[in-house]
């Protein structure tokens, strides 16, 4: 075979255009994309290597850069990890716009290639425009804050090194156990030189993604352990979902009777009214899921990595005895609570599990017991669907008519703020890929870049945008890209005027909803949620600046009113964005559950000193589940 001469950018975007993944049988192409913004450190090498082969990878111009990492994150989190995007950058700001959004991807396991300009190998013209000097190591830039947040990491110092650089990445980003954040750090010098690149390296290639099984010793213990077991629980988490194994996940519950309770990216794992569904477990769960917990002597995780939230800050499993049994495709995870570790895929896992437990059922009474808390938990949902509550709705109420209004495979994208919680909750669930909710970061921001990436991975869908005021401040440039490539989203913005989550905590720790208004300072103040008289709200219009995007805006005031949008919605050709004013205070409650947020020791303030008390009483339940 013979060679190609291209310059390293050139080469390495022919290589990216023809990466392939291939699970049971379906191959796909990996990459989607290369999104972008070009400055100094990248327009000449990677923005002209993406026009001269713009017919085999397309560009997509992002508004922000942090933005779209999080747009390829939920973008590979939609296509179950079998797909992804690449991000380019110019050197400096524009490269450490990305950590957050590389932050984001490593921690919920998610594959995306970050391609940061760097500056000149050759050192010559040092210190270029945005450099940053360091004066004790010349092999430094800012590209180093990548490392910690990258599963994968290198500096392209010589074109020829993109090729072995350029196949570890594939390697670890089609890896189910060790997939995140690859970066690629790329000089701009280096990006414009060129190298006689051999065929084989630009070919098609197919990167097999398999379910392993775990060790079949493991597995017969397994077997023994749930056998044995008189209160067995299953808590899925995204592997479920990333795997594929939600009809394996039902069959299992079904024919051995155990109930499942899900996490955060777990969710949707079971339909909402499955008899063996509890719904959300742990620190935003339902009475149901904790309930079962708190009394299960044996708990089967599946693809979950066991957050604080899901166990409660280990409060969740109150068994004495209690053990873990983790079916986890990465070791770490699977190792997790001194858990029986089952690495291995999910599906392939729970169907061996199914086949090796014929037979073996819990207790008739134990089964209808999960179903009645199925049943009981619902009717708190349809409770607080239907508050009406004046003369501001509740945000469950909000939450009730979107979903009511939309469609079981619709989707359901939100970040941070009171509603992820609330979605845990709420939100039922009727379809696997029906509610994507990132709460590994839980990053302020990622809604509606999120919302992109989710539209862009399934644009058959309708993706619903649940934001609230505080997130959507921090960016909601990207209303701007789904309007310029047509990719639609129904952005519900939840507008409290502030932090209504973080106000709630701030009065659960003793300190009055300090710094979470956005008010006037008067007197002094910012704004407490104690004071008679605070300052005026601010004058902010979110509203007319989404309008100023290009969105199609409603306002509305009551649920009638966002029903009536909703319906509207449907109908208009480009992004809505509903702006629904809600009642700060009426939150949905928490569930027999606890969340391990550390109160001031010492304090001059009352309030401070009982909510210490209160804290040092939840903090008692906390376990090490050795
Ligand atoms: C980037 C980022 N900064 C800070 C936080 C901490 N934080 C979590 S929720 C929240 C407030 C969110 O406000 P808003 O979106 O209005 O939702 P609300 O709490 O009012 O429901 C903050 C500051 C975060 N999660 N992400
Ligand atoms: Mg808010």
């Amino acid at each position: 075979m013979g060679a190609v001469r291209l310059t390293m950018a050139q080469a390495l975007i022919r290589f990216l255009a023809n990466q392939c993944v291939e699970r049971d049988g379906v191959e796909q192409r990996f990459f989607a994309g290369v999104s972008g913004i070009f400055g100094h450190g990248n327009v000449a090498g990677m923005g002209q290597a993406l026009l001269q082969y713009s017919g085999e990878l397309t560009y997509y111009q992002a508004r922000n850069e942090q933005a779209m990492v999080h747009t390829a994150a939920a973008y590979a989190r939609t296509k179950n990890r079998l797909g992804a995007f690449a991000c380019t950058t110019s050197i400096g700001p524009g490269a450490t716009n990305m950590t957050t959004g590389a932050a984001l991807a490593t921690i919920n396991r998610l594959p995306v290639l970050l391609l940061p300009g760097d500056v000149f190998a050759s050192r010559a013209p040092d210190p270029v425009l945005q450099q940053l000097e360091a004066p004790h190591d010349g092999s430094l830039s800012v590209n180093d804050c990548f490392r910690p947040v990258s599963r994968y990491w290198d500096r392209i110092d010589r074109p020829e090194q993109i090729i072995p650089a350029a196949l570890a990445a594939m390697r670890v980003l089609t890896n189910q156990a060790e997939t995140g954040t690859v970066t690629l750090a790329l000089p701009q010098d280096v990006q414009a030189e060129a190298y006689d690149f051999p065929e084989e390296f630009l070919e098609r290639r197919v990167w097999r993604i398999g379910r392993p099984l775990p060790d079949s010793a493991q597995l017969d213990r397994a077997v023994e352990l749930i056998r044995g077991s008189r209160r067995p629980m299953i808590v899925a988490g995204g592997g479920v979902i990333y795997s594929e194994a939600t009809e394996a996940l039902r069959r299992f519950a079904e024919q051995t009777g155990i109930p499942v309770g899900e996490t955060q990216a777990g969710k949707g794992s079971m339909p909402y009214d499955h008899p063996c569904s509890l719904g959300a477990v742990g620190a935003t769960g339902t009475f149901a899921a904790n309930r079962a917990a708190r009394e299960a002597d044996l708990v089967v995780g599946v693809g979950t990595r066991w957050t604080d939230f899901t166990t409660a800050s280990k409060t969740a499993f109150q068994d004495p005895g209690v053990r873990f049994i983790n079916v986890n495709v990465a070791d770490f995870d699977a190792q997790k609570h001194a858990g029986l570790a089952l690495v291995g895929d999910a599906r392939a896992t729970l169907e061996a599990l199914s086949e090796q437990l014929v037979g073996y059922e819990v207790d008739r009474e134990y089964r209808d017991q999960n179903a009645r808390l199925n049943e009981e938990w619902d009717r708190e949902v349809e409770r607080l669907y239907a508050l009406d509550h004046e003369p501001l709705p509740s945000q469950g109420e909000v939450i009730g008519a979107v979903n009511s209004f939309s469609a079981p495979e619709d989707v359901v994208v939100c970040a941070a703020g009171s509603m992820p919680g609330d979605l845990h909750k709420l939100w039922r669930t009727r379809d696997p890929k029906g509610y994507h909710v990132e709460y590994g970061y839980s990053c302020m921001g990622y809604e509606i870049a999120g919302g992109l990436g989710v539209k862009m991975a399934s644009p058959e869908r309708e993706v619903y945008v649940m934001v609230g005021d505080g997130s959507y401040l921090m960016m909601s440039s990207e209303i701007i890209t789904s309007i310029q490539e047509g990719y639609k989203l129904i952005i519900v913005l939840v507008d409290n005027s502030g932090f209504s989550s973080i106000g709630a905590l701030s009065r659960s720790v003793g300190s009055d909803g300090f710094g979470t208004h956005y008010r006037y300072r008067k007197d002094g103040s910012i704004g407490l949620d104690s004071e008679k008289n605070p300052g005026e709200v601010l004058p902010v219009d979110l509203a007319a600046n989404a309008e100023s995007f290009g969105a199609c805006v409603f306002r509305v005031k009551t649920v009638a009113g966002l029903q009536r949008a909703l319906k509207e919605a449907k109908g208009v050709d480009r992004t809505v964005v509903i702006h629904v004013p809600v009642d700060r205070y009426e939150g949905v409650p928490t569930y027999e559950s606890f969340w391990d947020v550390p109160v001031a020791e010492v304090s001059e303030m009352d309030p401070v000193i009982d909510a210490r008390e209160e804290y040092a009483r939840g903090r008692r339940a906390e376990r090490r589940y050795l």
